[in-house]
């Protein structure tokens, strides 16, 4: 890996903290988490020392209120919700070194010192404001709680915290409705705190200019926002749950949850820094970070976040990547936990093999703010027509020759014609290719070489025909050591698969624990005996798809 090698030796990676508040789904692993654990495992793989931060996002009205509904303190509910997340994570193979939440000590402490600095620095002040409050529930509505039209796109049933459909931040969400019972809120003030996000065009938008690592369309759009004008952010919430604001005159007052959820990423990374016996802060300075996030968020991660790093004055560095990516649309339409229109983590892997999931959203998912439909049927199509008849297929033909022609050990090679020395070519670069790829996040594009690479090898062994000629040996020879380098540069997409295969080749210790340029070596020698050969995938039928439709009610 070329570029990022001679910046910096660690890469700290983190995956936007999911809502403690219900299943993680289809649409959240495609934009960010499976991208994120791809790149993660690559950058390992690659030699850097890198670490994958996560939390749950613990805080806001909608947690409150529904743990309230299931009769749950709040600290129960977020913590139940953690705890299943980061099983639904690992039940896809996406790992974490530290999976914190964003009510940690270590957090609140932190939010609270980074308050404080940003006050002490002048970017805070107090203002009296009119908030919503709903007769009827008598509560303050603050933000999810108010829907209505947004006054920037005219888009209906929008939130006051977030508008949908044009990605702002309704400055005063038209037509409001309480949330809850639908009513018309009335007025009440509030002394709040606001963050004077204003103060930071000009430095924003000299970052954005300067950081060529960010996605130029995203830039484009995000300029364009400072250059209408930014508003300042108020960061209090009238409710019990939440971080509490560090003055004296606070009463109760809790910070708004998009102030301390992004200050977890750093807050995670500092426990992690300890339990290395590392200087947490300089560990952070040293290294590469990325952030990764789905385009609904753009807003508060290239906007809030610098602007808060900026405001304490970088003492936590600005992120040097923010890969984006679009939406995962079911039937054309957005998934959205809220609206209950989803695939869960469990309805797949009960029915699937978590690298079929994992091989198809990275196959559909480019990098960019497109969105990207899932389809059972060419869900069906590429495992089959791809995952199995192309990869698993070249890996069986292989293996099955050796062990039935040649008792399992791999055979010596022979005189070399052009075409095995195309081969060998092949394997010497692939790893580059894919690598190259991954490390400008086009992880589709990177899979699209590796199955490229394997539709070539399997030509190769059908114009070799190594059952039927003279040149068995030189042809197996090569072909199993093109396995192996598949398992390397497949291992960050399909991991469980990869390690199958490792374990057929028999070459001891994990996939995972490789070199990632030892893919472009043919290691293994004449002679090593391959071992117990199993099926690595099964073929998905038509109907077990038909069925799976009706059953999850029309999805
Ligand atoms: N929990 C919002 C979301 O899931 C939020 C992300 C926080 S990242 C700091 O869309
Ligand atoms: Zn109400």
């Amino acid at each position: 890996m070329p570029e990022l090698n001679t910046i910096t030796k660690t890469v700290i990676v983190t995956s936007a903290l999911p809502y403690a508040n219900g299943q993680i789904h289809l649409g959240h692993i495609a934009s960010t988490y499976l991208p994120a654990d791809i790149y993660t495992r690559y950058i390992r793989l690659s030699g850097l020392t890198v670490y994958h931060v996560c939390a749950s996002d613990d805080f806001g009205t909608p947690i409150l209120i529904r743990s309230e509904k299931e009769k749950k303190t709040p600290s129960d509910y977020v913590s139940y919700w953690n705890r299943r997340d980061l099983k639904d994570f690992q039940s896809l193979a996406i790992n974490f070194d530290l999976f914190s939440r964003t009510s940690s000590p270590e957090n609140k402490s932190l939010v609270q010192s980074i308050f404080n600095k940003l006050q002490s620095n002048g970017y805070i002040y107090e203002k009296e404001v009119i908030q919503p409050f709903c007769p009827v529930d008598k509560k303050f509505l603050p933000d999810r709680f108010v829907v209505g039209t947004c006054p920037n796109c005219g888009a209906e049933g929008q939130y006051s915290d977030l508008c949908e459909n044009c990605g702002k931040v309704p400055e005063e969400i038209l037509d409001p409705k309480c949330w809850i019972c639908g009513s018309v809120p009335i007025k009440r003030s509030s002394n709040h705190y606001f963050f004077q996000l204003s103060k930071f065009s000009d430095k924003l938008r000299d970052w954005l200019i300067k950081n060529s690592n960010l996605q130029e369309d995203i830039k484009k759009y995000v300029l364009n926002w400072i250059n209408n004008g930014l508003v300042d952010w108020d960061i209090t919430r009238d409710i019990e749950w939440g971080i509490p604001i560090p003055t004296s005159d606070a009463n109760g007052k809790v910070f708004y949850g998009w102030f301390d959820n992004h200050i977890c990423y750093i807050s995670s990374l500092l426990i992690l820094a300890e339990e290395h016996k590392k200087d947490g802060k300089q560990l952070w300075n040293e290294s590469a970070i990325f952030h990764f996030i789905g385009k609904d968020i753009v807003y508060h991660h290239y906007l809030f976040l610098p602007a808060i790093r900026l405001g304490i004055d970088q003492e936590y560095k600005l992120p040097d990547y923010l890969p984006t990516r679009g939406h995962l649309l079911l039937k054309n339409k957005k998934l959205s936990k809220s609206r209950n229109w989803y695939i869960s983590i469990e309805d797949f892997t009960q029915r699937f093999e978590t690298d079929y999931l994992r091989f198809y959203l990275a196959s559909i998912t480019p990098y960019s703010q497109d969105d990207v439909n899932f389809d059972w049927d060419t869900f069906r199509e590429k495992i089959n027509n791809e995952l199995i008849a192309n990869v698993g297929n070249f890996i069986n033909r292989t293996l099955t020759l050796i062990q039935n022609n040649f008792a399992s050990s791999v055979p010596k090679i022979s005189k070399l014609e052009s075409y095995d020395n195309e081969a060998i070519d092949r394997i010497h670069t692939i790893g580059t290719e894919v690598g190259t790829k991954i490390e400008s996040n086009h992880l589709n594009r990177a899979l699209m070489d590796i199955l490229a690479f394997s539709s070539f090898l399997n030509s190769y062994f059908q114009h070799k025909k190594p059952w039927s000629s003279s040149s068995v040996d030189t042809t197996l020879y090569i072909s199993v050591n093109a396995v192996r380098t598949l398992a390397i540069v497949l291992a960050p997409f399909i991991p469980n698969s990869s390690e199958k295969i490792w374990y057929q080749l028999k070459l001891g210790d994990s996939v995972h624990k490789q070199e990632w340029s030892s893919s472009g070596v043919l290691r293994i020698a004449p002679g090593h005996v391959i071992g117990k050969i199993v099926p690595l995938f099964k073929k998905i039928d038509k109907e077990t798809i038909e069925k799976l439709q009706i059953e999850m009610t029309g999805k």
